[in-house]
């Protein structure tokens, strides 16, 4: 394996619309980014992923991009951008932005153009007479009638995000040059939204599924791997970069398959095992959460993938404390926990704005406080299920991708330091204690935890590069060796809250020193009782 730098860069993700707003206007802003950028110096991340920030009529909060070289007003100005990725490198930080290939926006000239009966342009999506059975992400068909015409158009996600048709070169050589364009502008590499459906093989019926009818026909498919493989000689091998690819549906093989060394094709992907340790199939159907799931997931893609992105939140999940600690009683401990596990497993660490303070899912209680285009899809179907309201108000405050979308929480202000207006979505509630500034100020806060737990990753050889070998250990603990050469840790995670039975690690007398720890053990014999969300590192 090479070291290149993006292995072990730590990469934090800012979801624009709600990290830093700089004017007044209730959304984030570019400006705000720049503003908090000593901030982000400060826990020693490397990189910066921007979800969306280009011009978007922001159907999907920017995932619907009607100008791939253009800045959202929203956010502010190409110079802002520039200025940006100025600012950010004299500290040391890159910046990654978000592409979307799969679709634009019916609103981007292309589609327009092709409404307006461009062959051109009608040849960069898919139109037919008749719609198949396929079914979008977003519920319901993946085909919307033409509005005054008899035809019909492929999307798979909401009706205002058309396609694209990856067989038409065209369409190959527009992406080729916006790749460009911004690479050009220094970025330093891109997360390639829902990259292994962008090629479909034909639009023949799908198999009947619950969810997603049709994806036989377009997941990982050659023409896909071949377009990732042309991409990256063409364009990404010229430039000092990196990939990581939005995949979904996609195990450690399949995965490797497109970001294989190998392969040529993308440097890592997102997996979403781990996501749907607590849901049944689709993620609207939660089911109880339980850690011996979600340990058996992170294991299987440690163990299986070359090199994984490691995630816990991201801006489509719930907050991870909400979904994998305890909010209510255990909050610093198990956000703290959550912080070791992904900055330890072997791959690339990816957190999301907020992860750092343990911020939690949003506190809504009407939908009308849900601006996410998806949950309202989804609630809309629910509507017609026979289900109780509460159950249906239940599923979608839980799944709202909106949870982990809240406004930045920078301090116990009304606007709690996000905006001096009225922010786009609600801001939550808990922001009086749960924000920045006190968490900067109390003794036990969070930040500092994720700066000590970012500054001992860099330091060490084994967590950034070293293999991982699995400890067995009682139920709900998870313990891994990760070794490089000389250089081995111990990692040790209680991931049970409240348990009669104190989980123990089986016959292991350790003897070793503790580096990392949020319960404030120096030394351990024997990990004998681990304390709830109990977490540490050790140098063995
Ligand atoms: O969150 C999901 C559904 O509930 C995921 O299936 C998600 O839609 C999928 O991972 C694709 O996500 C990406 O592309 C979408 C966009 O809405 C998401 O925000 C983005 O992360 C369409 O561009
Ligand atoms: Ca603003």
């Amino acid at each position: 394996m090479n070291k290149e730098w993006w292995r072990n860069a730590i990469v934090y993700q800012i979801y624009p619309r709600s990290f830093k707003d700089s004017n007044g206007d209730g959304i984030g802003d570019i400006p705000g980014i720049i503003e908090k950028l000593d901030y982000l110096k400060s826990l020693g991340v490397d990189c910066l992923w921007l979800s969306p920030v280009y011009a978007s009529p922001n159907c999907d909060n920017g995932y619907d991009i009607s100008d791939y070289k253009a800045i959202h007003p929203d956010f502010g100005t190409m110079e802002d951008f520039d200025l940006l990725v100025k600012e950010a490198k004299d500290r040391g930080i890159k910046i990654v932005m978000d592409l979307v290939l799969n679709h634009t926006s019916d609103e981007h000239e292309w589609f327009r153009k092709a409404l307006d009966g461009d062959k051109k342009y009608e040849n960069y999506y898919f139109f037919r007479e008749k719609k198949n059975n396929w079914g979008s992400f977003f519920g319901g068909s993946a085909w919307d009638k033409v509005p005054a015409e008899d035809k019909y158009y492929l999307h798979l996600f909401s009706k205002k995000q058309p396609d694209l048709n990856w067989s038409n070169p065209d369409v190959y050589n527009e992406f080729v040059d916006i790749m460009r364009f911004w690479l050009d502008k220094g970025v330093a590499g891109f997360r390639c939204d829902v990259v292994n459906v962008i090629y479909k093989n034909s639009l023949e019926k799908g198999k009947r599924k619950i969810a997603l009818t049709g994806i036989e026909h377009y997941l990982s498919t050659e023409g896909n791997h071949d377009i990732l493989r042309r991409l990256r000689k063409d364009v990404l091998d010229k430039y000092d970069c990196f990939t990581v690819g939005e995949t979904v549906f996609v195990d450690p093989q399949t995965a490797n398959l497109l970001m294989g060394e190998n392969r040529k094709e993308l440097n890592m992907v997102f997996g979403f095992e781990h996501m749907e340790c607590d849901c049944r199939k689709i993620k609207w159907f939660r089911r109880a959460y339980n850690p011996e799931r979600l340990i058996r997931a992170l294991d299987k893609w440690q163990v299986g993938c070359e090199w994984p992105a490691n995630y816990l939140e991201n801006h489509d999940q719930p907050r991870s404390v909400s979904r994998f600690g305890d909010e209510e009683n255990c909050r610093k401990e198990s956000a703290k926990m959550l912080c070791v596990l992904n900055l330890s497993l072997r791959g690339t660490p990816y957190i999301y704005e907020g992860e750092e303070i343990g911020m939690t899912n949003g506190d809504f209680k009407k939908l009308a406080e849900i601006k996410d285009v998806e949950s309202h899809n989804v609630y809309d179907i629910l509507k017609k299920l026979p289900l109780r309201k509460s159950t249906k108000d239940r599923i979608l405050y839980k799944c709202t991708r909106d949870n982990a979308r809240t406004p930045m929480q920078w301090d116990n202000s009304a606007t709690a330091g996000f905006t001096s207006g009225m922010p786009w979505l609600k801001i939550n509630g808990n922001h009086e204690w749960i924000n920045v500034e006190d968490d900067e100020k109390s003794e036990n806060g969070v930040i500092a935890f994720y700066r000590e737990m970012i500054a001992y990753r860099k330091s060490s050889e084994a967590l950034q590069f070293g293999d991982y070998k699995r400890i067995p250990a009682a139920k709900g603990v998870y313990a891994f060796y990760r070794t490089a050469g000389d250089s081995r840790v111990m990692v040790v995670m209680n991931m049970n809250g409240y348990n009669e039975e104190m989980p123990k690690i089986d016959g292991k007398t350790i003897d070793g020193k503790v580096v990392i720890t949020n319960y404030g053990r120096d030394f351990v014999e024997e990990l004998g009782e681990l304390k709830p969300y109990e977490a540490m590192v050790l140098e063995v």
